[in-house]
């Protein structure tokens, strides 16, 4: 019997984790990139990306996530790179926040190894970290970080090895389903196939307009400042997640990179709209003043210097792609059981990379999967009346 002849369109995250679970289950596969492997167009850079099990967001996601780490666990000793690192995470703001409610929610809920922090606690345990008074902290001791650069690179080096057949520099310009087959229309040319994975991650509006999503574009800023001369290190803090009184949440990283490399932060979700095309790749001074004085509310120790400009150390913009629930789109295609999409990660998508791969094998190998996907419906009406009101 012949292989599947699967193409997998996008070689972000989800697009190499894609081309590796289908090269190793024996599928012939063709991957197509419009840029360098481990590029920075979109959405699969910065160093850095959180991994957590307690998901406030909806304790739905936490089996996808116990398989996920054992994906990480694979992965990094298959590739022999660190994917991803354990650090324990603190969650932390006012009780009765999405952050600290829905983390504790879910590592009740599953069981996840955590404890509750006082404001006092937590400067008390974690050297530089330092809450209001009235607030609080889920610490999950497996929370971490993933490293998203070297993580495209494993799934990329392991699928070649798998035979996987992965071209980068070539952009698809198009598409379809022609009943028995699928195709693709490239800048270099036309590739028939059986079947298609779809991982266009920030180009979602265009190369998948009709599944009409409603995903929103915006632009994310990431920065990296130094620390205080008598701030403690930050070489072995925790990931965090705070959260104020209003809902604005940010987040970050220890020093992954040593002292040089400095601490990274970012708001989580206060981004404005944009397409690749028009995403604005400058940072601006103000944008790095608000960050530097909304991290000091939780690390004062963070920047030499009241003036961001004279701290940072690095800035670097990416995109998320916003469903307007903030689940995902992960499905076969509504119209063409040939297809399979993965788009719409909404900014908490990374940690989920090596499970998403296995699910879109499953869904073009096997029709079908084993892992709970319902809640990423593109049909689901929280999408749909969301279209309806935009026209995409
Ligand atoms: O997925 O944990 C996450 C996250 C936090 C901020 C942005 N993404």
């Amino acid at each position: 019997m012949s292989r599947e002849r699967v193409i997998v369109v996008g070689l972000g995250g989800m697009g190499s984790a894609a081309a590796y679970h289908l090269a190793t289950r024996g599928a012939d596969v063709v991957g197509l990139e419009r840029f360098q492997p481990a590029h920075a167009r979109g959405s699969s850079h910065g160093g850095s990306r959180i991994i957590r099990q307690a998901y406030f967001e909806d304790p739905a996601y936490v089996p996808l996530l116990l398989r996920a780490y054992e994906l990480w666990e694979q992965l990094g000793s298959d590739s022999a790179r660190e994917v991803h690192r354990i650090t324990g995470g603190v969650f932390a703001g006012p009780e009765s926040s999405t952050t600290v409610a829905g983390s504790l929610r879910a590592a009740r809920e599953y069981g996840l190894a955590h404890d509750v922090l006082s404001a006092d606690e937590i400067a008390a345990h974690l050297p530089g970290f330092a809450p209001a008074a009235d607030q609080i902290g889920v610490y999950e001791h497996r929370a971490g970080f993933a490293r998203p650069e070297e993580t495209v690179r494993a799934h990329i080096e392991l699928a070649e090895r798998a035979g996987a057949d992965l071209r980068f520099g070539v952009e698809v310009l198009d598409w379809a389903d022609t009943g028995d087959a699928v195709q693709v229309t490239t800048d270099q040319g036309v590739l028939h196939g059986d079947r298609l994975v779809v991982c266009p991650g920030a180009w979602a509006p265009e190369m998948l307009a009709d599944l009409q999503t409603g995903i929103r574009i915006e632009r994310q800023v990431m920065y990296w400042f130094d620390l205080a001369p008598d701030a403690p290190s930050m070489d072995d803090a925790p990931v965090y997640i705070h959260e104020t009184a209003a809902g604005e949440q940010i987040y970050g990283f220890p020093a992954i990179d040593g002292p040089g490399g400095g601490v990274k932060t970012a708001f989580f979700r206060k981004g404005v709209d944009c397409s690749p095309d028009t995403i604005d790749r400058t940072v601006h001074p103000e944008e790095a003043q608000a960050m530097l004085e909304r991290v000091r509310a939780l690390l004062p120790g963070v920047g030499s210097s009241d003036d961001a400009s004279a701290c940072m150390l690095h800035a670097a913009t990416c995109m998320y792609s916003t469903t307007p629930d903030h689940d995902f789109v992960i499905a076969e295609h509504p119209r063409h059981a040939r297809v399979a999409v993965a788009c719409g990660f909404s900014g908490h998508g990374f940690k989920f990379v090596p499970v998403v791969g296995e699910i879109l094998a499953d869904l073009v190998l096997d029709g079908a999967t084993r892992h709970p996907i319902g809640i990423f419906d593109p049909s689901r009406p929280a999408l749909a009346a969301q279209t309806a009101g935009v026209g995409i």
